[in-house]
């Protein structure tokens, strides 16, 4: 062998690689290229391509099967709590509010409504949450809150057939706002019909006289200002499920 065969025959060699590689590469973009254009042409479900949306309520409905009811949000000692809470998002929040005639209003059956006042909810036990509350915006803040739970809520105002059902659903009394929570999630120990924050009477911006607080959840179904509530088996409409978030917006 001479010097140059030696140093011929690697580069043929390399040259062969390259160039395999190359149409590796070339067939991979056509395959994402491909499988880009599939899911845009599926029909949509919720703003999302109905594969990617069916993903997501296999997830959904993953997560609120197995884990919803049986892990507890990490809490926080109250020196961690922020003073200045964030306000985010005003959706159902009019000006023209009056809370002096608020009653939530609790549709139990086609045409069985409770209605309730704020000390209503006050004379059942105080439950304080202090949690890293999570916005799918990005950010979260350590925050301090206080209510009633959901489930002795559901046990005082003997909401047993109610509960049985598979979701209930919460809108602002405007109904510009509105969330579907799946049951497990609503009896949570740590879910609350909050009116109270860092100890004081919750401020008009964050839901005064009533909002969620639901640590197993993201930020969009902490819903502020609560009117009504309402139960049924299949899925309330939610005002950010429509814009194509996911529908359990568990965490
Ligand atoms: N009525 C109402 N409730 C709402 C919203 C809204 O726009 N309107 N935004 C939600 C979102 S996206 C978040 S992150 C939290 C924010 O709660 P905060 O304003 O108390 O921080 O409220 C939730 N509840
Ligand atoms: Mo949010």
């Amino acid at each position: 062998m001479n010097y140059r065969e030696e140093i011929l025959i690697p580069e043929k060699k390399l040259r062969r690689k390259n160039l395999a590689s190359f149409l590796i590469f070339i067939l991979l973009l056509i395959t994402a290229v491909l499988i880009w254009k599939n899911l845009h042409e599926q029909p949509t479900v919720a703003h999302t391509p109905k594969p990617l949306r069916n993903v997501l309520n296999f997830n959904g409905t993953f997560f609120s099967n197995f884990l919803s009811d049986q892990h507890l949000a990490k809490t926080y000692p109250i020196s961690e709590a922020v003073q200045h809470v964030r306000v985010n998002g005003d959706i159902g929040m009019n000006k023209d509010f009056d809370p002096s005639t608020w009653k939530l209003r609790i549709i139990r059956n086609a045409g069985d409504t409770l209605f309730l006042t704020l000390d209503d909810i006050k004379a059942l036990p105080k439950t304080e949450i202090i949690f890293d509350f999570k916005c799918i915006e990005g950010w979260s803040q350590v925050t301090h809150w206080g209510g009633a739970t959901f489930s002795d809520f559901a046990a005082k105002y003997h909401l047993d057939l109610q509960t049985k059902m598979n979701y209930v659903g919460l809108e602002t009394p405007d109904k510009k706002y509105y969330v579907g929570v799946d049951m497990p999630s609503m009896m949570h120990p740590q879910t609350i019909l909050c009116y109270e924050m860092n100890g004081k009477p919750l401020p008009v911006n964050q839901g005064y006289p009533l909002r969620l607080i639901i640590p197993v959840k993201y930020g969009i179904k902490h819903l502020k200002r609560i009117g009504t509530m309402f139960f049924r088996n299949e899925r309330p409409p939610d005002y950010w499920y429509e814009q194509g978030y996911d529908y359990f917006s568990g965490l």
